[in-house]
């Protein structure tokens, strides 16, 4: 397989396959197939985002010896099974979030991935926005000071009304928790991201403010959490996830501050990042000329010319090629990285369920765990 040409299958046919497929093509994947519910979906789905053929079933698509890669793109509840049987196929696989519905089964396909030797990759695509890398290397430079607080939220509306629903809201397809695990996972993965401090312990309130919904008669997913954190070295924060903030479609804003300086980024506005001090705030442009060279990797087109969301996670697909022929790109978010999420996830609502403080380990917890 070279950096620019691997086979690619995907599993599902929703709005992430689209994503997905357009990042593939965009990385010089050569596009093989598809497998949805259905085979003539399957075939109808192939058609329409210029794949060679539709499968009629997933172990057909695990025989094809064309495909070097498979993007698990299905509900949440099938993402583990089928990954594991992509691994035990030999492939390598980027699995959407959340990687399992528990922290276990994501354990498992971490050690599964490992002991076949194959790449796993998790889309937390908001890490390859440059003016987050920008970020991640400001505090890194230790520009921040000592990291103080950090305030973030990530909010969305489209679970607003009742009438709304959808295959994440009930819990069989979905998993134990909606709004945490879906974009919630996001946000604490950008916040570690960033300030490469881990959070160490947790607190946290969940409601399911519709008790019913158009198709699900028992709602037991979140539609909000809030969340208390603290973190490796001292510093202690908030979060706030929510898939019913009337006007929010799709806000992820993040604010760490350190003794120095506070830095902001708001991923529907993207191209600038608010640097905050006690004098002298700034708003910082995409400008490479300007920027540390992680971020400037990233920045494909001009300053002025705005980039966004499809971008961010065509890098990602493209550094995920590179990590299967060979590479080792900077800042990928691998099987581990799903499998912190999911603990965290895990933690947020038994900290809920319980009334108390939760342990959610720290990063050397993490190595040893899957090393050992
Ligand atoms: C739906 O909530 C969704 O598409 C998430 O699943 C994505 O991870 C997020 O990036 C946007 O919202």
């Amino acid at each position: 397989m070279t950096v620019a040409g691997p086979g690619i299958a995907v599993v599902g046919g929703g709005f992430m396959a689209t994503v997905h497929s357009r990042a593939a093509r965009a990385a010089g994947a050569r596009l093989v197939g598809v497998v949805a519910s259905t085979p003539e979906r399957s075939r109808e789905v192939a058609a329409n985002l210029g794949f060679e053929r539709g499968y009629g079933s997933l172990d057909e698509l695990l025989v094809d010896h064309s495909v070097d890669v498979v993007h698990v793109c299905t509900p949440n509840a099938l993402h583990a099974e089928q990954a594991l049987a992509a691994i035990a196929a030999g492939k390598h696989v980027v699995c959407e979030k959340p990687l399992a519905t528990d922290a276990a089964t994501a354990e498992r396909l971490v050690t599964a991935a490992a002991a076949a030797g194959v790449v796993g990759t998790v889309p937390f695509v908001y890490r390859f926005h440059p003016l987050v890398r920008e970020a991640r290397a400001r505090v890194a430079a230790g520009d921040l000071g000592t990291l103080l607080t950090i305030s973030g939220s990530y909010l969305q509306d489209w679970l607003l009304a009742q009438a709304d629903d959808n295959w994440r809201v009930d819990s069989a397809a979905g998993g134990r928790s909606r709004a945490f695990a879906d974009i919630g996972s996001h946000l604490v993965d950008l916040l570690e991201f960033i300030t490469g401090a881990r959070i160490t312990e947790l607190s946290s309130t969940v409601r399911t403010f519709f008790a019913e919904r158009a198709n699900t008669p028992e709602v037991t997913t979140e539609d909000a959490a809030a969340v208390v954190i603290r973190l490796e070295g001292g510093a202690i924060g908030t979060l706030l996830v929510s898939q019913v903030a009337p006007g929010r479609k799709n806000r992820l804003h993040l604010e760490v501050a350190g003794t120095e300086l506070s830095i902001g980024f708001d991923q529907e506005a993207p191209e600038t990042l608010w640097l905050g001090r006690r004098s002298g705030t700034q708003v910082l442009p995409r400008d490479a000329d300007q920027l540390h060279p992680d971020a400037a990797r990233l920045s494909i087109v001009p300053s002025g010319h705005p980039m966004g969301y499809q971008d961010a996670f065509n890098a990602f697909v493209a550094d995920s090629y590179a990590a299967m022929a060979g590479q080792s790109p900077d800042g990928l978010p691998v099987f581990a990285d799903g499998l912190r999420t999911a603990r965290i996830t895990e933690a947020v609502l038994d900290a809920a369920g319980t009334g108390s403080w939760q342990a959610v380990g720290t990063s050397t917890d993490d190595e040893q765990r899957i090393t050992a």
